[in-house]
């Protein structure tokens, strides 16, 4: 039997409950199966929960992209690695291939070097879907650099707070981005942001040709210095922890946190899951339709893929341009074999006419899966019938940036699904439901906070910068326990359905949004005296954000259409669009604790029409606002 492709349910048990015994002996044998080490782990694990210390393969030495290219080179040298899909469908689509890719990467690493950068450098990317995303992350892999990406979506003032938290050398972006019939103008929104900045150099990959400023002696167009540019490009020899990219990630303070992923534990969970929950043969085409901003994208785009040799698409468009079936387009065009995506994705398509589907070929369809959220019954169903045709199973994908790999998810072909279950933990997973006195909660048909009792080999190692952060955050909720921040329930015969955030996280469309940045946003608005985020129900987007706002005295009488503009601007600007707010309501106050916390619960019972069980509020600072509070709302 191999560890490392399950193939029925039986055998899903027999490697599930070898890695829960053994679970050490079981990652061992994984790494041993599929990977090329320049030297072998002196000691599997290392681990303590309290301080919080994690280390997989101690004294083992590698390279991510030693794995991901030149061991493909003589098997599947011209196996097309990347799939690019442009934007515009008129242009035509890129088969890349390992030895390309390696080259490329080759040549990119060797232009960070030439810009100074080293071992142990943090680069920000900040670029749209495009080959030179994944190569540029490549590149810094090779080099031992620690790519920081920023989703080229966000703002000026997000990425200069992302740039400088982790103190980055450089920035690789583009001039612009194609997103369906726009155009955007990414240089000069990193021109603003580097105005907070001190950044040596700025790579600018020409992608739209727009008009940029070009800052001379900081900012150098890549194509030409990638001329004669050798394309060989020794690797890096990385200790099994060392850092391999940092990836933020919101939190319920203003400031977001950074992910600190590392090396080789990264590197096999990625492989191992993507092996298994995509069921992945050797000449399926794979699509992902994340951007790799995201961990998704930095998982199973990129290196859970590449590693193992597979053909993964990248699309830089969206899914309505030019016209709603151009998902479909694709997976018939490239004949995609397993296809990822979001639940808002699917809401939003299965509102268009289903001969958007039903027009395309999609018989090479093998299996589907979705992440990000919760899938609801009814997008399941439209999933599985209008693109399944009811054949291909869907896994349904949980997990975190945190976690860095997918942890609960069906095996497809083994794993029998229901809708909305994300169902079993993967080989090595082992879960916990809490109650609020913090003790487990044993048996099935049960519902609490989920955690996770034991290491796995793609947690993040630590919040950059702020150890005592990440402590806090997931490991002081429970005892020797990781909390998710999810609350889940497990069902009769042990199956898990995560039922949502429990802290003040609100997932739209699929993106994870604090509410503290956006309320920061607000209350920079010079009228605003304060504010509160709460999500409520969307039909597309899962969620969307309802605002209560508290104006000054000196606000009071300006016309609420322009400040509701105004505020929805001020978002936009210092988070982005995906921040906006889809409904705000002027309060007089905001119930609080007496300690002077906003009660958001109250908040949210108004947002969701549940007045009616606010239960007690007497004891409150200020129980009598919540009557106005009820009075005006606009759910
Ligand atoms: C991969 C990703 C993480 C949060 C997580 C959950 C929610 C993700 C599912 C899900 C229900 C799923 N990383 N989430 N997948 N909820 N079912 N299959 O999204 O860091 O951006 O977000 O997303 O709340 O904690 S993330």
């Amino acid at each position: 039997m191999s560890n490392y492709h399950i193939k029925h349910l039986e055998e899903y048990w027999q490697v599930y409950r070898k890695s829960v015994s053994h679970p050490e002996h079981f990652w061992e044998e994984v790494a041993e199966e599929h990977f090329l080490w320049r030297k072998r782990w002196d000691k599997v694990l290392e681990w303590d929960f309290n301080t919080p210390i994690v280390k997989w393969f101690q004294g083992a030495q590698l390279n991510i992209t030693e794995n991901c290219l030149d061991r493909h080179l003589t098997t599947r040298g011209d196996k097309t690695a990347l799939l690019f899909e442009p934007n515009d469908p008129k242009e035509a689509a890129q088969h890349i291939t390992y030895k390309e890719l390696h080259k490329r990467v080759c040549q990119f690493a060797n232009l960070l070097k030439s810009q100074g950068i080293r071992k142990g450098d943090r680069v920000c990317i900040y670029l749209p879907m495009i080959p030179e995303l994944p190569i540029a992350m490549l590149a810094c892999a090779r080099i031992g650099a620690v790519h920081s990406m920023v989703f080229a979506g966000f703002s000026a003032t997000a990425l200069a707070t992302r740039i400088n938290d982790c103190d980055c050398k450089m920035v690789i972006c583009s001039d612009g981005s194609y997103r369906g019939a726009k155009t955007l103008d990414l240089k000069s929104i990193v021109d603003e942001a580097l105005e907070e900045c001190e950044i040596a150099s700025v790579l600018v990959v020409k992608r739209t040709g727009n008009d940029v400023q070009m800052k001379s002696g900081r900012d150098h167009w890549i194509a030409p210095l990638l001329e004669n540019i050798s394309g060989e490009c020794p690797v890096e020899i990385m200790e099994a922890e060392d850092p391999l990219f940092i990836l933020y990630t919101s939190g319920s303070t203003g400031k977001p946190k950074g992910m600190l992923h590392t090396t080789a534990g990264y590197m096999v969970y990625t492989a191992y899951t993507f092996k298994n929950v995509f069921q992945y043969r050797e000449n399926d085409i794979y699509w992902c339709t994340a951007d790799i901003g995201w961990i998704t994208g930095h998982s199973y785009i990129v290196y859970g893929p590449l590693c193992n040799g597979a053909t993964s698409v990248m699309f830089e468009g969206v899914p309505s341009y030019p016209n709603f079936g151009r998902f479909w387009d694709i997976v018939d065009k490239h004949k995609v074999n397993q296809f990822y995506t979001a639940p808002t994705v699917i809401r939003a398509l299965a509102k268009e006419n289903v001969s958007h589907v039903t027009s395309h070929d999609l018989s090479s369809l093998k299996v589907l899966g979705t992440v990000g959220e919760p899938i609801n019954e009814e997008a399941w169903h439209w999933y599985n019938e209008n693109v399944g045709k009811k054949k291909s199973p869907i896994a349904d994908t949980w997990f975190q940036t945190e976690t860095g790999g997918i942890m609960i998810s069906p095996i497809p072909y083994s794993t029998p699904t229901i809708p909305t279950f994300a169902t079993l933990p993967l080989p090595g997973v082992q879960l916990a439901l809490m109650d609020d006195n913090g003790k487990e909660i044993q048996g099935n048909q049960v519902e609490g906070k989920l955690c996770i009792k034991f290491p796995w080999p793609s947690m993040a190692r630590t919040i950059y910068g702020d150890h005592n952060r990440y402590r806090e955050t997931y490991f002081s909720a429970y005892d020797n326990m990781y909390f998710t921040g999810d609350g889940a329930l497990r069902d009769a015969v042990g199956y898990y359905r995560i039922t949502g955030r429990v802290d003040d996280v609100i997932i739209v469309s699929g993106h994870n949004l604090g509410t503290a940045p956006i309320e920061d946003a607000i209350n920079e608005h010079p009228a605003v005296a304060e504010s509160a985020i709460v999500g409520y129900p969307h039909d597309i987007k899962g969620n969307a954000l309802y605002g209560y706002v508290t104006l000054k005295e000196t606000g009071a009488d300006r016309n609420q259409d322009n400040l509701r503009k105004e505020i929805n601007d001020l978002i936009t600007s210092r988070i982005g669009p995906i921040a906006k707010l889809e409904v705000i309501q002027f309060t007089d106050g905001l119930p609080k604790t007496r300690s002077g916390k906003i009660m958001r619960r109250i908040l949210r019972k108004i947002a969701h029409k549940e007045s009616d069980q606010l239960g007690d509020i007497s004891t409150l600072l200020n129980p009598e606002v919540v009557e106005s509070v009820i009075k005006g709302s606009l759910a």
